[in-house]
């Protein structure tokens, strides 16, 4: 059944269970007090075409930037929202109407979630899925369990692309010591990714002989990894879509990703950026993929361009993605517009990018010049045209931490990349 066909419509006044919340029994919901739509009208907004309308509540399993800037999204649209997330101050905790704060596989916090909201999303593929299996059992959650535990795992995620017919990487999977020994010379030097829990270049280590690979598997815990070959790279670029319950898809411009030490440090998204029949290839392959999982909400899939211009699949993420962030400022619709859409059955209408963008990233490592953390020079940076600040409210800058973004927009793309590499120099970035 569908995210959008299920029979159980979310609960009003009168039909609300009374068990105690967490907040009785102790799991720590920062707000107990429900929105008062989350339990009288939702119910007949839902009826309404099947797509759950504003005035509803939703939940977020996740609590980071990304469950964050949806969060804000829904809001503007007249949603109620509750974020599930062990952190007390998680950047969407601080922001939504409700937060949650317990354990994501805590069955208490799952059932409190899922008796508050209509239906329920995720912002972080590190959200273990039995949590979002046990809350498909009450409520519509998308993306579903199924498709997340495959993007959990870089050797499934790997064997998807390869039924999809999208070529990808030479890579092998190690799970053993027998397949460790098993790896074929090929493959290196090469780069072993932890299967598992990763994410901005975390439990990633580059090997370039057999003895280095052995170290990495060992330093990595001997946990199941994929090595996968290092590739002659000519650029890097992903691609976002969105796709509804009923397989209608919608996708956005193709992105063009400069990473620094494994993280996103820079995209840029204009016409300059990379060359049509590439796009063309990227969006293609990106469709099949979702097809492929029937797959409902916000889908990243990420792309390497090699020096023959091939185009292989990297990886993809079951949410909207940070190469996504300047659709908030440069389309009329974002990511975080289009996850709510996908997530309430609500029309999913081609965005359209108004402005050239480029999207800076503003790592921890910003406020680090010496000693304590100092913030960088804001009102300097604010001061330019076209440039927006998004900060995510994180306590505690850390290297390498994700703290926010910065989007440029202008009405020409010289306009826009001088800009961006004046606010880059600003901030002490890496000139691009
Ligand atoms: N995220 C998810 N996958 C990759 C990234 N960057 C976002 C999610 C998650 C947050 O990063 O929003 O919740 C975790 O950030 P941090 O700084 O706490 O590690």
């Amino acid at each position: 059944m569908s995210a959008h066909e299920r029979s159980e419509g979310p609960l009003r006044a009168s039909s609300a269970p009374s068990e105690p919340g967490p907040a009785g029994s102790g799991s720590g919901l920062s707000s107990p007090t429900l929105a008062p739509s989350a339990t009288t009208d939702d119910g007949e907004a839902a009826s309404a075409g099947g797509a759950i309308l504003p005035g509803a509540t939703l939940g977020v399993l996740g609590g980071g930037q990304l469950g964050r800037m949806f969060v804000q999204a829904a809001q503007s649209m007249g949603y109620f929202t509750v974020v599930l997330d062990p952190d007390a101050a998680s950047p969407a905790g601080l922001v939504s109407h409700h937060h949650i704060h317990a354990d994501y596989l805590d069955p208490q916090a799952l059932a409190q979630l899922a008796q508050q909201c209509a239906a329920i999303t995720t912002e972080f593929e590190n959200v273990p899925a039995p949590a979002l299996r046990q809350l498909a059992a009450r409520r519509p959650v998308a993306p579903g369990a199924a498709v997340v535990a495959i993007a959990q795992d870089r050797a499934r995620e790997k064997a998807h692309f390869v039924a999809c017919g999208v070529p990808c990487a030479p890579h092998a999977v190690v799970e053993t010591a027998a397949q460790l020994e098993a790896v074929p010379g090929a493959l290196l030097p090469g780069i072993l990714k932890t299967a598992r829990l990763g994410y901005d270049g975390k439990g990633q280590i580059r090997v370039a002989t057999r003895v280095e690979l052995a170290a990495a598997w060992a330093g990595l815990g001997g946990v199941p990894c994929v090595l996968e070959k290092m590739l002659p790279l000519k650029m890097e670029c992903s691609v976002i879509v969105a796709r509804g319950a009923d397989g209608a898809m919608v996708h956005f411009p193709v992105q063009r990703n400069l990473h620094r030490d494994g993280i996103l440090a820079v995209t840029e998204v204009h016409e300059e950026n990379v060359p049509q029949a590439l796009c063309e290839s990227a969006i293609i392959a990106t469709k099949k993929i979702a097809d492929g999982l029937r797959y409902v909400g916000v889908m990243c899939v990420e792309f390497f361009v090699l020096q023959d211009d091939t185009l292989v699949v990297n990886e993809m993420a079951p949410r909207p993605h940070n190469s996504g962030h300047y659709t908030i400022d440069a389309c009329d619709l974002s990511q975080f517009d289009l996850q709510l859409r996908a997530l309430t059955g609500l029309p999913l209408v081609a965005p359209r990018q108004h402005s050239p963008a480029i999207m800076l990233n503003l790592l921890g490592d910003l406020w680090f010049g010496s000693g304590e953390p100092v913030p960088p020079p804001w009102p300097d940076v604010l001061a330019l045209p076209g440039a927006r600040l998004h900060l995510y409210g994180k306590e505690r800058p850390r290297p390498a931490r994700k703290m926010g973004h910065l989007s440029i927009t202008a009405a020409t793309v010289a306009q826009v990349r001088a800009t961006a590499r004046e606010a880059a120099r600003l901030l002490g970035l890496d000139a691009f």
